[in-house]
């Protein structure tokens, strides 16, 4: 029988690179995002059962109706992958915009949370399943600008580390994942739409593709039940911190 993955955001990017490539290793899926047409779009190309759960992540109660209208069986969650985040704006604290700082900690932070909290207790009593975060670079240091989407993937790190602790003794796995520049649509959105602020950020070097992370995902969820991957951080080769990049390309 196939175990049953939730990704969040698999409308794009690492979602939806690593729903394809699940798909290919015995999961079966529940894919979450609030384009529905981009995930009928995935569905069509995936060769496992699915189920489509649109919604706004960051709108607790919809979060809870979506998980709700599962079929029973679908709910017995064996991973959940809360990969959606998001930058928005790219400011010095005194200017940031305030309602990009709501966006990133309701999407990053708090989504993040209402998810876990409405998996994790079917898990607990179950006593088996595999929570993955999708950290960043961002989360293990801060750069210029970077101020609010740094601290809320410092956030997931540190929840992360929590959940381990609160979920050990029920027999969950917990990991991160913590990748640098990958190219996926993070830029585009970041930059809100300038496609060639978004262009700069990849020029002149090989960044990661989504892809990457999907396999380094699959990599975690396939390890023995003794082995628990706890931590990766993922770097494009020609990446040695978030802001030192040999772009010699
Ligand atoms: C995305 C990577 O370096 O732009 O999480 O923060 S970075």
């Amino acid at each position: 029988m196939n175990r049953i993955a939730l990704i969040t955001g698999a409308t794009s990017g690492i979602g939806e690179a690593t729903a394809e490539v699940l798909a290919k290793n015995d999961f079966d899926l529940i894919l979450t995002g609030r384009r529905k047409d981009r995930l009928e779009e995935l569905q069509k190309k995936l060769n496992c059962e699915t189920i489509l759960l649109a919604f706004d992540i960051q709108d607790k109660e919809a979060t809870e109706a979506a998980f709700i209208s599962l079929p029973e069986k679908w709910k017995n969650i064996d991973v959940l992958i809360n990969n959606a985040g998001l930058a928005v704006g790219m400011e010095t604290i005194d200017q940031g915009n305030i309602d990009d700082w709501e966006r990133m900690i309701d999407t990053n932070i708090k989504g993040l949370l209402y998810m876990t909290r409405l998996v994790s207790p079917i898990m607990v009593e179950r006593r088996s399943g595999h929570i993955i975060n999708l950290s960043s670079i961002a989360g293990k240091e801060a750069y210029a600008m970077g101020n609010v989407y740094c601290a809320t993937k410092h956030a997931v790190e540190g929840l992360t580390r929590g959940m381990r602790i609160d979920l050990v003794k029920h027999g969950i796995k917990v990991s991160s994942v913590a990748p640098g520049a990958v190219e996926t649509e993070f830029s585009m959105v970041r930059f809100k739409g300038n496609k060639s602020k978004a262009d700069d950020v990849y020029k002149g070097f090989t960044p990661l593709f989504a892809n990457d992370i999907a396999e380094t995902v699959l990599f975690i969820v396939t390890r023995p039940a003794h082995v628990n991957i706890d931590d990766v951080l993922i770097m494009p080769t020609a990446q040695a911190l978030s802001r030192v990049i040999n772009r010699e390309e």
